[in-house]
C-alpha cells in the first residue's frame, strides 16, 4: 500500500528515513540553540513564533524530501502554516493529552496534513506519539467541549476529557531519527511523558495547500512549493537571510546568507 492509500484508510502513515541522519542531528542542535536563547520557554513549547523567521526552519520545511511527502496529500501548491518543536527532556518531558489537531486551528477548509519529523528516535519509553485508530472518522470536537489541563504536566492547555478515551487499542508510532509520521487533523492522538534518560525531539510541521485559508490575519505561513492562491488572503513570511552570530550555523547556511 502506498503512503497516500494508507493515510486515507487509517488517518496516519509513516515515511521511513525521509530525511538523513545529519539533518535530523541539526534539528536536535537547533532545539538546544533555541533553548539557550529562550531559557524561559520549555523545550516542548518551541513554537511557530520562534521559528517562522528562522533560516534553518525555512531550509528544513522547504526540504524537497519533506515537501515531496506533503505534496502526496495536498497537491502541488504547498505551504507550512505552523511549526512546533515538542522536545522532551530526559525524565522531565511532558505528556500531550489526547486531542484532535483541528480543534485548535484557524483553517478553512480543514485541509491540512501534519508531518511529525523525528530528530531523535521516538519510542515508547521516551514518549512517542500514539494514535487511536478509527478516530480519523469521528466528529471534530470544539475546544469548549474539552477540559483544561495542568500546564505543569501537559504540553497543551486543553484536551479531550480522559473519561471519553479508550486507549486499549492505541498504536505507538515508534520512529527512528529521520523518520516522519503523517497524520490527519481529526485523528485522536497524544503522547506520554518521557520516562527515559534520553531526549525525545519531534517537530510538528502543519502543511496546507495554498487554497486553505488561515483565518487569523496576523499569522504568517511559509510558502514551500508552487504558487500562492491570489483569491486566498494568507500572509507569507519573507525568506530570511542567514546572519552569522544571529542564527544557528547549519550545513548550507551560506546559500541563505
Ligand atoms: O509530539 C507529540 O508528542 C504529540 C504531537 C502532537 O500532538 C501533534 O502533532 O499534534
Amino acid at each position: 500500500m502506498g503512503l497516500r492509500e494508507e493515510y486515507d484508510e487509517k488517518g496516519y502513515c509513516v515515511a521511513r528515513s525521509a530525511i538523513d541522519a545529519s539533518l535530523a542531528g541539526e534539528m536536535v542542535n537547533h532545539v538546544h540553540w533555541l533553548m539557550e536563547r529562550h531559557p524561559d520557554t520549555r523545550p516542548e513549547r518551541l513554537g511557530h513564533s520562534l521559528l517562522v523567521d528562522d533560516p534553518f526552519m525555512h531550509r528544513l520545511v522547504t526540504d524537497e524530501r519533506l515537501v515531496d511527502v506533503a505534496e502526496q496529500f495536498l497537491g502541488p501548491n504547498v505551504a507550512m502554516f505552523a511549526a512546533h518543536y515538542i522536545a522532551k527532556k530526559p525524565h522531565k518531558g511532558q505528556a500531550v493529552q489526547w486531542h484532535q489537531d483541528g480543534s485548535y486551528w484557524p483553517l478553512e477548509p480543514m485541509e491540512v496534513a501534519t508531518l511529525w519529523v523525528a530528530g531523535t528516535d521516538s519510542v515508547v519509553d521516551n514518549g512517542c506519539m500514539r494514535v487511536l485508530p478509527g478516530t480519523q472518522n469521528v466528529r471534530l470536537r470544539k475546544q469548549s467541549e474539552m477540559v483544561e489541563l495542568d500546564r505543569e504536566k501537559f504540553v497543551l492547555g486543553v484536551g479531550i476529557h480522559p473519561d471519553e478515551i479508550d486507549d486499549e487499542d492505541a498504536v505507538d508510532l515508534e520512529l527512528m531519527a529521520g523518520d516522519v509520521s503523517i497524520h490527519n487533523p481529526t485523528i485522536i492522538h497524544g503522547s506520554n511523558a518521557n520516562a527515559s534518560d534520553r531526549w525525545r525531539v519531534g517537530l510538528t510541521l502543519r502543511y496546507i495547500p495554498t487554497s486553505t485559508h488561515v483565518t487569523n490575519p496576523d499569522h504568517e505561513s511559509i510558502l514551500c512549493r508552487g504558487h500562492i492562491d491570489s483569491s486566498v488572503a494568507n500572509a507569507y513570511a519573507t525568506t530570511p537571510t542567514w546572519v552569522q552570530g544571529d542564527h544557528m550555523p547549519f550545513q548550507g547556511a551560506e546559500d541563505w546568507a
